[in-house]
């Protein structure tokens, strides 16, 4: 059994602000990794470029501190190259659904067993706080003293729009759910993605989850995570900001299906051996 200080790093200072949202994800990532029993030894963790991205930085744990908005593709690279490994994928919305966002459909629909763990401020925090793909409509930021015209991203239904087979939303506010949000991701079989509402009190004073903190609510219990409308319809609510896992199921992993295609490739050849298929090329 793994001790939640084990997956602790040397590294002497931590660079986040006082209050940063990122303290709680950290400290809820090492309990969750503790809680599942991973060992540090097979645990990787991948990010891009970001305050959240700085998170392999403090985890006992492999680290990979990739490109900006390039997390996803390294992850899949290590997750196909040794599947004994657990990755988890932490990265910032700016990370995730700015540059980076091309790769999500790409990396949900091929079901990948990792977990991805989007940490939204609403803003790019490293860089300031300029407005980012998840800022609400209205709000002001430093690039925009007016208020963002755009309409934001929604993580969690873009996620259940690509039928993800694993979609939560936690928030910093809510440890003990986040742990366990967590460790659920971990534990499922596929891409599982988990969507934490964050802050950024250096540059986002009139941050989107304060002013709407009396709308957060628990999914109710007797919700079907199996039924996709089902978590459509939570996630759509004007009136409540759903915590909890939305959406659950059980489907073939990328890993899998490659398995089955190899399978099929090598009956239908006549392949048993690594020497068979060069044979074919000779
Ligand atoms: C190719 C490239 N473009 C721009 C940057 C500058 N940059 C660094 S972090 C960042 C924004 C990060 O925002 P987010 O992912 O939301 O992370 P946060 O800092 O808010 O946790 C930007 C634009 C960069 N490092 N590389
Ligand atoms: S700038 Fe914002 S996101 Fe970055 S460490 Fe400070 S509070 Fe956290
Ligand atoms: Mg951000």
């Amino acid at each position: 059994m793994h001790l939640p200080s084990e997956y602790r790093s040397q590294m002497s200072s931590v660079i986040y602000c006082k209050r940063c949202g990122n303290h709680v994800i950290m400290g809820a990532m090492q309990k969750a990794f503790a809680q599942q029993d991973i060992d540090p030894e097979s645990l990787v963790i991948v990010a891009g470029i970001g305050c959240a991205s700085r998170v392999p930085f403090y985890i006992n744990a492999y680290g990979v501190h990739t490109l900006h908005g390039r997390p996803l593709p390294v992850a899949i690279g290590i997750k196909t190259a040794n599947r004994n490994l657990k990755v988890v994928v932490v990265t910032g919305d700016g990370d995730a659904y700015g540059i980076g966002g091309g790769h999500v459909p790409h990396a949900t629909r091929k079901n990948i067993d990792l977990v991805f763990v989007v940490v939204d401020n609403s803003v790019y925090g490293m860089t300031g706080g300029q407005t980012s793909p998840t800022t609400r409509q209205g709000h002001q930021t430093s690039t925009t003293i007016y208020g963002t015209i755009l309409e934001p991203v929604s993580p969690v239904f873009r996620s259940l729009a690509d039928k993800v087979s694993f979609v939560a939303r936690g928030t910093v506010e809510h440890s003990a759910q986040l742990i366990d949000l967590l460790q659920q991701a971990l534990a499922h079989p596929g891409f599982a993605m988990v969507h934490v509402l964050s802050r950024c009190p250096t540059h986002d004073k009139l941050h989107y989850f304060d002013e709407n903190a009396a709308r957060v609510r628990d999914i109710p219990p007797d919700h079907d995570r199996t039924s996709l409308p089902a978590a459509l319809n939570l996630c759509l609510d004007p009136d409540h900001l759903y915590t909890g896992v939305f959406h659950q199921v059980l489907k073939p992993t990328y890993n899998d299906r490659a398995d089955m295609i190899l399978a099929k490739a090598k009956a239908q050849k006549g392949i048993t051996t690594v020497e068979d298929l060069v044979e074919q090329y000779v």
